[in-house]
């Protein structure tokens, strides 16, 4: 039903309906059964139908106007504002070298509408279900959870309706409970648009088990298994992921180099300046070392995947490890290192959780006034984003969710942080817990969903460098050029500051440059 539609019923039926609740409705699974339901319990004294008259029809479910969780009412209240637009996306204020086409794929900037409110969660998880369960349904014939209900309370030998092996079901759904069993099994509460079903993973099915040990909330996965007598429980005999294709077409290249970087954090007493300076110089050819000199030759790109400035007040006590307390002074230091970069290099620069946008991810480019001082080869992005560098796709995340992750998958460490980004990868989304450490922002899109597949995925945030292949996707996390801080040191981070990869736009190639002191 579209809005048209719903308005008309109402009307129809002597009623008028708020513009909200037309909304809600719409967006349901099944706008028909729910508008039958709302008119059969109408009040005949109501005359404008709104979200109160309307909540009670809806089942419990998180794809739902119902659906509540603490951390994302929270997040709701919580919602900084958004900053306002202030100009197109990137390429359009900062033009670049005709030679070195930045095109911008994917980007919040310009395109927030999230205000926090209920139904915008609603909206976003279905719009990330969708995606996600799309991308299983090819592999997987599946069914609506709801649909399993016919095969609840009848006995065994009901099973008329069932696959062709009279046994096997699949579902596609969004994990929201993980949970061990008295006997050490997975226990897995699984929802899709239609209803919620528990999925056991036993713990001698070892492959599935260790696959299920890797679950996390709010990652959406098909099971293939088998019902109970009852209907009320499916035994899990395969786990399909979203994951990579395991073969690419053929994919264009470009050629010459593009520089990744992150987690700058200029105005900290740690930033390492003479290291960093000795990196400008490379940028610039100024080496004796012959093939060095080659090597900056070739550079058409830097890229910074975020946490450019320290900021301030990230974390408590950080005024007593700045070097520059004004955030301002930060992004002018900043510039004045950047615009030492030759002008024929195309720089790109994408937030992180200390830059001065809203903390709420996706977060929008830089604010105008700090763009303002940055010169004309600078384009700015938001955080997610996906570019196109003439032809080369690079999905550029700063990486808060690696921490999610970090804590939630066993054997991902942060001292090798591409192997959060092959998890990443696996569930074909960046930021795959929601309500974690990572405040994310209801949109319309679920901006983290990793849609088309990238050529290259470019992480920072953790400032530790690596560089991982999963199947045809170059991974790379570009570590810092901050030394340790006094918080690193207590929660245990130990990065390895002023290393650089730089990536072959031909080849993906990459190799990381090591700057001393
Ligand atoms: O994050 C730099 C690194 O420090 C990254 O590995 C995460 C870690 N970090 C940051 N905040 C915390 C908290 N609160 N607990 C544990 N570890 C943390 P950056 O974003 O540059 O500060
Ligand atoms: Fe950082
Ligand atoms: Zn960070």
């Amino acid at each position: 039903m579209n809005q048209i539609e719903v308005i008309t019923v109402f009307l129809e039926e002597g009623y008028q309906i708020s513009p909200n609740a037309v909304e809600l409705i719409c967006c349901h699974c099944n706008p028909r059964s729910l508008v039958d339901r709302i008119l059969k319990n109408m009040a005949p004294s109501v005359l404008v139908v709104d979200i109160e008259h309307i909540d009670e029809h809806i089942n419990e479910n998180r794809f739902q106007e119902k659906y509540e969780v603490p951390v994302k009412q929270s997040l709701a209240n919580n919602l900084p504002a958004i900053p306002k637009i202030i100009a197109p996306i990137g390429s359009a204020i900062n033009p670049v070298h005709s030679d070195n086409p930045v095109d911008v794929l994917l980007d919040i900037t310009d395109n927030s509408t999230c205000v926090g409110e209920y139904m915008e969660f609603v909206q976003f998880f279905r719009n990330r279900y969708s995606r996600l369960s799309e991308m299983i349904r090819g592999r997987l014939n599946s069914r609506p959870i709801e649909s399993l209900n016919k095969y609840r309370n009848k006995g065994i030998g009901r099973r008329e309706g069932m696959d062709k092996d009279m046994n096997e079901v699949s579902i596609i759904g969004m994990v929201s409970d993980i949970k061990s069993t008295s006997n050490g099994h997975k226990m897995i509460e699984l929802e899709d648009t239609t209803g919620s079903i528990s999925v056991l993973v036993r713990m001698a099915d070892k492959e599935l088990f260790e696959l299920a040990s890797r679950f996390i909330l709010d990652e959406v996965i098909g099971i293939t298994g088998a019902l109970t007598n009852d209907g009320k429980l499916l035994i899990a005999k395969k786990i399909t992921i979203p994951d990579l294709p395991n073969t690419l077409g053929q994919r264009r290249r470009s050629y010459g180099k593009a520089v990744l970087t992150s987690d700058v954090h200029i105005g900290s007493s740690t930033f390492l300046e003479e290291q960093w300076y000795h990196f400008i110089d490379f940028l610039k050819g100024d080496t004796d070392n012959e093939a060095m000199a080659a090597l900056s030759k070739e550079v058409r790109y830097l890229v910074v995947a975020g946490d450019l400035v320290d900021g301030v007040g990230i974390y408590p006590g950080q005024e007593m490890e700045l070097k520059i307390q004004d955030v301002y002074e930060q992004y002018k230091k900043a510039a004045e290192y950047f615009s030492e970069i030759p002008r024929h290099i195309t720089v790109i620069i994408s937030p992180g959780n200390h830059d001065a946008v809203r903390q709420a991810e996706p977060q929008p480019m830089l604010p105008e006034n700090i763009r303002a001082d940055f010169s004309e080869n600078v384009t700015f992005v938001g955080n997610p984003s996906v570019v196109d560098l003439d032809g080369v796709k690079l999905m550029i995340y700063h990486g808060r969710s690696i921490d999610d992750l970090v804590a939630s998958i066993p054997g991902v460490s942060y001292q090798e942080p591409t192997k959060a980004m092959v998890e990443m990868m696996k569930r074909r989304h960046l930021s795959p817990i929601y309500g974690s450490r990572v405040s994310i922002a209801p949109e319309k899109q679920d901006h983290f969903v990793i849609g088309q597949v990238p050529d290259i995925l470019h992480c920072g945030h953790v400032h530790t460098v690596g560089v991982e292949w999963y199947k045809n996707v170059l991974l790379v996390n570009s570590g810092t050029w901050q030394s340790q801080t006094e918080f690193q040191k207590r929660v245990n981070v130990v990065p390895t500051p002023a290393q650089v990869p730089i990536v072959d736009l031909s080849t993906l190639k990459t190799t990381i440059l090591k700057f001393s002191e």
